[in-house]
């Protein structure tokens, strides 16, 4: 029995729930901020930790949220809206404190409050743990749009996994890439409030028994099972300045009560209680490769617990609001799955309308294929979610006969459309034969949706033309693009406040809710006076840049230098490797005494790489070597430098978006479904040098060709090079690659470490290298050269930089998100009553 069941006796006055509005000036939020330090913190002058002097602010801009959080939940519950649930395995959500302060327009008030109390927002405000829920892009988007969704004032709630261990912290030791754990909840988190009253039970494990009822109803009961609780922790998402505040509900995994009764009736108590551990890993720890990593037993039973605890929360709502009538549950419900990870919602949703709620199959799948929705972020062919069906089976028992049965009625469904054709069925089929047979989640995905989106253009098409051709020829309705996008209030308004001053200033205040008011910056570029101002807008920026890359890594960027980064998961297709050619290249030159119109450089590099994945540690020790070699050597003072930047992650990208010159996308064509650094690095005015790839072709129409810098092959080109790629002529045709190849190959950057590089080398010279590094080596270094050549005339990049910020309207989330609205979700919009 637990205690939320019982309720007070007398039911609570409707006044008492009417709470006075809070008070917003400065003046008021010090007296409550004081109040949280001396009172709820219990804290005195003989503890001044700074943090808890954020915590104190922390809670204060809390209760802010709270009255408008509960007014925004009322508002949906009364108008019945339709609904839409954002399910990720990641949410990247950053710091919430500066967050917070600017969506409730508070931001002024708190620092004034502050300073009277003779405290420093910055000093206080560094203090918050970076919740690092995710691994990189995919994660970072759900945050980005949640953030969307609550500006919009759309009814979308997120569901995720509140992970004891986020993302890994990376250290760099002796020039290589050292883990460790991230207990961001070490200290307690503040932004949470935990929901124990809506647990859920979640089942693993055990077997099914099947029985027809007196009516003559196929019954199905899954028994045996080993049970563990997931108990919601709910985190505000305010919108900006509109008095909406959404919800995104974290589970946290935790042990029945009646854990291993048997052990413990024979006595061994602390062997039974020691079993609670078993329930308690589900939660424990973040997968921290951003490819899936297939067969591991524990990332199944996460996907498996965020999609049953969810849907068992969404079908609860949906009773105690309408009812056990699930006839209109499809019009008024839609599942977003962030790609294949919460997939097995849709067999999940399936056992939970029939098993549960006592549906039948057809009006179960009906339900099903028209409110779940799939996003495809990858069009790596390995990087596609299998799971061994002995897994499935031993894990997950009702589930895989689910699935067996979707597979056969789908498999039927091929057969009428193509009689005869084995092979399509094969190929279509969700479950992969062979020695060991798999699960595609991906099919099931498809099979379970009513829409299927890649996250760019050339995403979207190269899906229906490569992975999904054959789905694509059956359902092409199904098939749509979201050209993804990045919320302009953490990277513009929060992250770069000189930026966000000059466009109030410029052109008024809007851009913050409607990002193509941009537009009206263009014509600024061709206004000396303008150009002035936005060169002392960045320069203050590139100088904070300097200022953390001296503090975190001890290198020198001098402010007039061009700054160059490329900052991403540390990945073979995202060619960091090309970029590391390059700056052997530029060090090259040097040596040889080839500085004529030299363009001073500073090349930042940062990243994590999968513990697992041994040739993208590879790429960071080569950084790393490259940047000691490079930065130690006399000549190239003033002319180069090289940091590789530890421990990259999102607020450590609020410092290097709007410090950055050049932004690199130089990804493989045709392998990057998307990329949204490049968008926060062009909205902060960047240029960008790229591949025609993801959502960089995008970028380039956007502003215009003359302003962005494009290289290397096409996706075509690069699909018709292979098979006769010949890496070894490329090199030896090329003196410059050449000559980088012998520095790489003769030990120039691993003295007393003789073959450390050799894998990268190899990789270089292999023929079937599938990312064509040295096909692209040319025209990258060339462009390279040309993006040089224009930093020396300051008022063309100027005018560049300009026309980046100015068409980057188009990659805002909050476009991206009414494209969902528009074509997927069809959602109205709430108003919060006030
Ligand atoms: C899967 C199974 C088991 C363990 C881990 C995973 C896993 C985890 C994370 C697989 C993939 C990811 C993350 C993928 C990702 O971040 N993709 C990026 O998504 C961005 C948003 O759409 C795109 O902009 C990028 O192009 C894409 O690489």
């Amino acid at each position: 029995m637990s205690p939320f069941n019982n309720v007070i006796r007398n039911q609570l006055k409707e006044e008492f729930f009417e709470l006075p509005s809070l008070p917003m000036d400065a003046e008021g939020l010090a007296k409550d901020f004081r109040h949280y330090y001396a009172y709820t913190l219990g804290r005195d002058r003989d503890c001044q930790a700074a943090y808890y002097s954020y915590a104190a602010l922390a809670i204060t801009l809390r209760d802010r949220l709270m009255e408008r959080w509960k007014r925004t939940r009322q508002a949906y519950d009364e108008r019945d809206c339709k609904r839409v649930y954002y399910l990720s395995l990641e949410f990247l959500m950053g710091r919430a404190l500066s967050n917070a302060m600017l969506n409730l327009g508070l931001d002024d008030a708190v620092r004034q409050g502050l300073h009277d109390l003779g405290l420093e927002l910055e000093e206080i405000a560094s203090n918050e743990p970076d919740p690092g829920l995710g691994n990189g892009g995919l994660g970072r988007l759900a945050a980005c749009f949640l953030d969307s969704c609550a500006t919009l004032q759309l009814p979308v709630r997120g569901y995720g996994l509140r992970y004891e261990y986020g993302m890994f912290r990376q250290t760099i030791e002796g020039g290589a890439q050292a883990e460790e754990p991230d207990h961001w909840l070490r200290d307690g988190n503040p932004w949470e409030l935990e929901r124990p009253e809506f647990t859920q039970r979640v089942h693993f494990g055990g077997r099914t028994e099947h029985s027809v009822d007196a009516s003559g109803r196929h019954v199905v009961r899954w028994v045996e099972t080993h049970d563990v609780l997931a108990v919601p922790y709910d985190i505000p998402v305010p919108g900006y300045r509109n008095e909406t505040v959404n919800t995104l509900r974290l589970w946290k995994s935790a042990a029945t009560d009646e854990f291993n009764l048997g052990e413990f009736n024979a006595g061994s108590y602390p062997e039974s209680v020691a079993q609670k551990n078993q329930a308690e890993h589900i939660t424990m720890v973040l997968y921290p490769n951003d490819a899936s990593e297939n067969g591991k037993e524990l990332r199944l039973r996460q996907q498996y617990f965020l999609a049953c605890a969810s849907l068992k929360d969404v079908l609860r709502d949906w009773i105690r609001l309408h009812g056990h009538d699930f006839s209109h549950f499809a019009e008024r419900n839609c599942f977003q799955l962030n790609d294949t990870h919460p997939a097995v919602s849709v067999a999940e949703l399936m056992r939970q309308l029939m098993d549960e709620h006592g549906l039948q199959w057809d009006s179960a799948w009906a339900i099903t294929r028209r409110c779940m929705a799939y996003t495809n972020h990858t069009l790596l062919p390995e990087a596609l979610e299998r799971w061994p069906v002995r897994l499935f089976q031993s894990l997950l028992p009702r589930l895989l006969e689910i699935i067996y049965e979707i597979n056969a009625r789908f498999l039927m469904e091929v057969s009428r459309r193509w009689p005869g054709d084995n092979d399509r069925q094969r190929r279509m089929s969700l479950i992969e034969e062979g020695h060991d047979p798999q699960v595609r989640m991906a099919y099931l995905a498809i099979v379970g949706s009513f829409s299927v989106n890649g996250v760019a253009a050339l995403h979207s098409e190269l899906l229906t033309k490569g992975l999904f051709q054959d789905f694509h020829a059956m359902w092409p309705e199904k098939f749509n693009n979201k050209t993804n996008g990045v919320t302009p209030r953490r990277w513009l308004a929060m992250c770069n406040p000189g930026l966000a001053q000059l466009l109030d200033e410029s052109i008024g205040t809007g851009w913050v809710r409607d990002l193509s008011e941009l537009e009206r910056l263009a014509p600024l570029a061709e206004d000396a006076a303008f150009r002035e101002r936005w060169a002392a807008m960045r320069r203050a920026n590139k100088a904070r840049l300097a200022e953390a890359v001296a503090d975190i890594c001890g290198v020198d960027f001098p402010l007039d230098a061009l700054f160059d980064t490329q900052v991403k998961r540390i990945h073979e297709y995202k060619r960091q490797l090309l970029n590391i050619l390059h700056v052997i290249h530029l060090y090259n030159r040097i040596k040889q005494g080839d500085t004529r119109d030299w363009t001073p450089r500073c090349v930042l590099i940062g990243g994590k790489a999968a513990p697992g994945y041994f040739m993208a540690k590879q790429i960071i020790k080569l950084a790393c070597a490259v940047a000691e070699v490079v930065n130690k050597d006399p000549d190239t003072e003033g002319l180069l430098r090289m940091a590789f930047v530890p421990d990259y992650r999102v607020t450590l990208m609020e410092v290097i978006a709007p410090g950055t010159d050049l932004s690199e996308q130089i990804s493989t064509a045709g392998k990057e479904a998307s990329g949204t650094g490049n968008m926060k690095f062009m909205m902060n005015g960047a240029l960008t040098i790229g591949t025609l790839d993801g959502a960089n072709i995008e970028i380039r129409e956007q502003v215009g060709e003359e302003n962005f810098f494009l290289f290397g092959l096409t996706a075509e080109g690069v699909e018709s090079l292979r098979g006769h790629y010949d890496p070894n002529g490329i090199i030896a045709a090329d003196p410059a690659l050449r000559e980088v190849m012998n520095l790489l190959e003769s030990g120039h950057f691993n003295r007393f470490t003789p073959g450390l590089f050799d894998s990268v080398i190899l990789s270089i010279r292999n023929p079937h290298d599938p990312w064509m590094t040295a096909a692209d080596f040319r025209s990258y270094i060339d462009t390279q050269a040309r993006a040089a050549a224009t930093f020396r005339d300051p008022e063309t990049w100027l005018r560049m930089s300009i026309l980046n910020t100015a068409h980057s309207g188009f990659f805002s989330s909050d476009r991206t998100i009414a494209d969902y609205n528009r074509d997927i979700w069809h959602l109205e919009t709430v108003q919060p009553q006030i």
